[in-house]
């Protein structure tokens, strides 16, 4: 039921003890090791790690964004000698300007530890099988379930990316217990399964994640698959996949794995600590990594912490809710606020309607206008999408409604939004 109970079900008491204790010895860290962050604070008049003495203090220290990433590649953060790095991962975000993750052995066991709590919260036993579908390569997805599987003792089908009815047949022939991947993959195996005709009983687990992930997707997934899934989070800048954890069985939000990081969550605008229960931007101070530690890392997600209280799992880790989107990919169409994953939302909750969709943001003589594109099955018109959407957000997309397999599929991270001038 836990792959480290102590760990993760330690009073929260002594979880704040330790991420205490944690937090002073990181700040003298990066001070003592990294000329980078001796410079940003020394910048904000904290040069002398002594005067941090409580976790308190916490928002008192500069935040750290993608840009500091940037600006450093690839060595700039690095705390340790090069000769004690093992890996790297990177990634490479809407500009294209790459962000780079360093690990030393420490790291990469401290990665796989975080990964295999998040299997085994999710019903992993030993010797299951798991299929990992993300690539192996600079995307961390890849090697990081790897990491967590073999940690876990899992027995590992590495396929990576794409070959989807390949991925079908090995899931068949070895009867892969453990599904893992990007979100908007994993619906894709679907509708291959559907092409090819082949079911997969012995299929029980999906560990989904990189992407926001309606309920109505996860619905949808379930019950099509006849799996449980769970939604897992990380991102390259904390180390990677499962690093900030998975929601449990009870369903109640994602729980972060306190001993490992920090959660704060900030006014996207003001950059000030919002009170629990508040909408904002998650930001991150990884406790226990050596090469690029990070401090007070504004992830640039929204979502909100749910509770600090026991779990009904028995863990005590808090939790936050689903990421509801990016701060960069809010769209705001004629005065509306919303994120795409409420149009997916939507979308899904109209019988006959599939799961692949496009939004299409088209600009006309400055006044933006929606176009939603959405495969479905015969009977759903167009009208339905947009009598459907202009009730469930509030305005009038134009609806489009697409055959089965019309709209182009991609491999990894799928493209929703597409804008048009
Ligand atoms: O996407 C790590 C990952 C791989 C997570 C496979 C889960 C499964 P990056 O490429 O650095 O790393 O992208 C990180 O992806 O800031 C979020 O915006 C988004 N993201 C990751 N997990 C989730 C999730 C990987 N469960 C960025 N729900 C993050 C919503 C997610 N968004």
């Amino acid at each position: 039921m836990y792959f480290s109970p102590e760990a993760e079900t330690l009073p929260q008491d002594a979880l704040k003890t330790l991420q205490s204790q944690r937090f002073k010895d990181v700040v003298r860290y990066v001070l003592e090791h990294s000329a980078y962050y001796r410079k940003k604070y020394a910048g904000a008049g904290l040069s002398d790690a002594r005067s941090i003495t409580s976790l308190d203090q916490l928002p008192l220290l500069p935040v750290l964004s993608k840009e500091d990433f940037r600006n450093t590649y690839p060595f700039g953060m690095c705390c340790v000698p090069r000769n004690e790095l093992r890996e790297m991962h990177q990634s490479s975000g809407s500009t294209g300007a790459p962000v780079a993750m360093l690990y030393t052995a420490e790291d990469l066991d401290q990665w796989a530890e975080c990964m295999a709590r998040c299997y085994v919260m999710a019903g992993a036993e030993t010797g299951d099988v798991i299929q990992i579908t993300p690539s192996f390569g600079l995307f961390n997805g890849g090697f990081g379930m790897y990491h967590g599987a073999r940690k876990a003792g899992l027995f590992v089908i590495p396929t990576g990316s794409g070959n989807t009815e390949r991925q079908v047949r090995m899931a068949k022939d070895f009867d892969t217990r453990i599904f893992t991947g990007v979100v908007s993959y994993a619906v894709r195996v679907l509708e291959v399964m559907r092409e090819m005709k082949v079911a997969l009983p012995s299929l029980k687990i999906g560990v989904f994640g990189a992407e926001s992930f309606s309920e109505g997707m996860r619905q949808r997934i379930e019950s099509e698959l006849g799996i449980k899934a769970f939604d897992i989070y990380g991102m390259t800048e904390t180390g990677g996949v499962g690093t900030l954890g998975q929601d449990c069985p009870a369903r109640c939000g994602i729980h972060v794995w306190e001993d490992h990081y920090i959660v704060e969550v900030l006014d996207p605008v003001t950059g000030k600590v919002l009170p629990d229960g508040t909408t904002g931007e998650i930001t991150i101070t990884s406790l226990s990594r050596k090469a690029l530690p990070v401090i007070r890392f504004r992830t640039g997600d929204l979502s909100k912490i749910v509770s600090r209280e026991k779990c009904a799992c028995g863990r005590t880790h808090l939790r936050i809710a689903p990421i509801a989107g990016r701060t960069d990919d809010m769209l705001i169409i004629k005065g509306v606020n919303f994120f795409p994953k409420q149009v997916e939302n939507a979308l899904l909750e109209i019988p006959g309607v599939l799961t692949q969709y496009q939004i299409i943001i088209e600009e006309i003589d400055g006044v933006k206008n929606i176009r939603v594109n959405v495969e479905a099955e015969e009977g759903v018109t167009g009208y339905m999408v947009e009598k459907h959407l202009k009730e469930r957000l509030g305005f009038s997309p134009k609806g489009d409604v697409f055959k089965p397999g019309e709209l182009p599929r991609q491999e990894g991270k799928a493209q929703r939004v597409f804008y048009k001038k």
